[in-house]
């Protein structure tokens, strides 16, 4: 066990709001994303005083999204703050996104006073059970009773954010303690994180286990990514020679054009399906191993699996590994990479030929592979650690098969609650935690009428931004299920759209079509040299 401890105190007068912003600066928050209202005129006036910046959405929900593109792409807490009531129920799909998807979003909102809360007693903003609401979508929440409880709650909020699995957390202060005057000691309690590790001979008898296997293989999950585990991945997969394959929340894990790499490219029966049943020895790194990656628990496994999570329920969740190595993804493969030096015996035979001849049956077999002309041009218009951001539609399912990534917190997928919408306000988010990288967000023409909203946000903020909107006139994914399950009877799936370029004339933003592959490559470029959005419209063919 690791104990990681932190921080000094201070002692003036200040309102419970004034705590939180504090508490929120001390621990390094430099960026906030919200929306006011009477409800937050306290938090507001002390944002104002603080370092932290605010960013101005236009919907809770993008505030929330944004935020999660934030923690993609940084690994630090995304942190979001907005009203009782509306506010909180509009952010609540982002944040169930992040909790399916891992990702540490943090929650501040205020609630009705003190004496009315839960009550519905007629006050602006009433809800019902605030706290209950928050809690479907969160690892954990907190009621701020008092003013002199809001440093000890927010770091027990950062405590939980930054250990165990990475997930969203909810803080709530009623209006009456926003405002409330507080002398006591700042910092009344000092965080104390647990890291689970698991013990030195446990990693020999796994090291062991791994230098035996013939034929080794790794399984990289979105835990791999969070934790910060890919370099040493990449170490054990060339120690062991063992090809890497990966969950979509685990693209990046390994370089995909590494020739150990079998990238994201399982499905029941395909050719890596075939390969991966001739696997020894596995090690599933930080994966649940969930119904949707695994086409409803059809991967088959061998006896002969280690496990690394840092989570103990998801240790056990959908698969008993016969060796659990309960700890940080990136700690545990480190110290396995070192258990494995030089000096030790490897019985594994080289499978890089196998792999490349592997990747390539299943990426002709992939899903819509036939259309990955438009994916192929995204890839060679961003750079390698550039950022794309996707939203729920077929080109991205396109790309989450075919599109090579690079590098770690560089692929965006609202891979567990599958929310239409996320992409837009993700890639925002992402492009304000890191400037100088270059983000493209990929979206539906109806997923985009989700959150399109936040291009004022992304206007506003002067970001350079391509928006990619492929524009079929269609929910095609529903109409293709539509056709494959119930005998093409369409129901619901045509839409009427805006004109998309008009709609970027009316923010004074360049709008442009893109007619082929090399015409989307040449916009993006340009796009890039814009320190404004581009709205990128790609008409495509229909899907069904
Ligand atoms: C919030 C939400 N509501 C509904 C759905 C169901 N849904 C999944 S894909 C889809 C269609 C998306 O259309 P579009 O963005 O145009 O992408 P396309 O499938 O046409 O490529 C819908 C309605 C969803 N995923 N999320
Ligand atoms: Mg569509």
């Amino acid at each position: 066990m690791v104990a990681v401890q932190s921080n000094p105190s201070s002692t003036t007068v200040a309102t419970g709001a004034e705590l939180v912003i504090e508490s929120l600066e001390s621990h390094g928050v430099e960026t906030v994303f919200g929306i006011p209202g009477v409800h937050t005129l306290a938090l507001y006036d002390a944002l104002r005083n603080s370092s932290i910046r605010h960013v101005l959405a236009r919907h809770e929900q993008g505030a929330g999204f944004m935020a999660d593109g934030y923690a993609r792409a940084t690994g630090k807490p995304g942190v979001a703050v907005v009203i009782t009531g509306p506010g909180v129920t509009n952010i609540a799909t982002a944040v169930g996104e992040a909790y399916t998807d891992s990702s540490p979003v943090l929650v501040i909102s205020s609630n009705v006073e003190s004496p009315y809360l839960d009550d519905m007693r007629g006050n602006l903003h009433d809800l019902k059970d605030q706290m209950a609401v928050m809690k479907a979508v969160t690892k954990w929440n907190a009621r701020v009773t008092a003013a002199h409880e809001a440093p000890g709650i927010l770091n027990e909020a950062f405590e939980r954010l930054t250990s165990g699995r990475p997930l969203p957390v909810h803080v709530e202060i009623p209006l009456d303690v926003l405002d409330q005057p507080e002398s006591a000691d700042r910092l009344p309690r000092e965080p104390f994180i647990v890291v689970p590790e698991p013990s030195e001979e446990k990693i020999e008898r796994a090291a062991a286990l791994l230098a035996g296997a013939q034929r080794p293989l790794i399984y990289a999950g979105g835990g791999a990514i969070s934790s910060g585990a890919a370099p040493y991945i990449r170490q054990l997969a060339e120690r062991l020679n063992a090809p890497v394959l990966t969950s979509i929340m685990g693209k990046g894990a390994i370089p995909e054009d590494h020739p150990l790499s079998l990238g994201a490219l399982w499905s029941a029966g395909n050719a890596v399906d075939d390969y991966l049943k001739q696997a020894d020895t596995v090690i599933v790194i930080g994966s649940k191993l969930g119904a949707q990656a695994t086409d409803m628990f059809q991967m088959v496994l061998p006896d002969n699996l280690i496990r690394i999570d840092i989570d103990p329920r998801e240790m056990h969740l959908n698969t008993q590994p016969y060796m659990p190595l309960l700890g940080d993804a990136a700690l545990v493969s480190e110290r396995l990479v070192a258990a494995l030096s030089d000096t030790v015996a490897l019985a594994g035979i080289d499978q890089t030929s196998e792999v490349v001849e592997v990747r390539k049956a299943a990426e002709e077999t992939a899903w819509f592979a036939e259309r990955r002309a438009y994916v192929d041009a995204l890839r060679r218009a961003l750079p390698r650690d550039g950022i794309l951001s996707t939203d729920m539609t077929m080109m991205s399912y396109v790309a989450c098969g075919v599109y090579p990534v690079y590098e770690p917190r560089t692929f965006f997928f609202p891979s567990g609650f599958g929310t239409l919408g996320f992409a837009v306000p993700a890639a925002i988010g992402a492009k304000i935690a890191r400037p100088e990288a270059k983000v493209v967000a990929i979206v539906g023409d109806g997923g985009f009428q989700y959150t399109m909203e936040e291009l004022g946000c992304a206007v506003q903020e002067r970001l350079s931004l391509p928006i990619v909107i492929f524009d079929d006139s269609t929910y095609s994914a529903v109409k293709h299920a539509q056709h494959q399950e119930r005998g093409g009877r369409y129901l619901a799936v045509d839409l009427v759209n805006p004109d998309y370029v008009k709609l970027a004339e009316a923010y004074s933003i360049p709008g442009v079509r893109a007619h082929s592959p090399e015409e989307l490559e040449r916009e993006i470029g340009l796009a890039f040299e814009r320190e404004l959005p581009t709205i990128i419209v790609v008409p495509i063919e229909s899907w069904v």
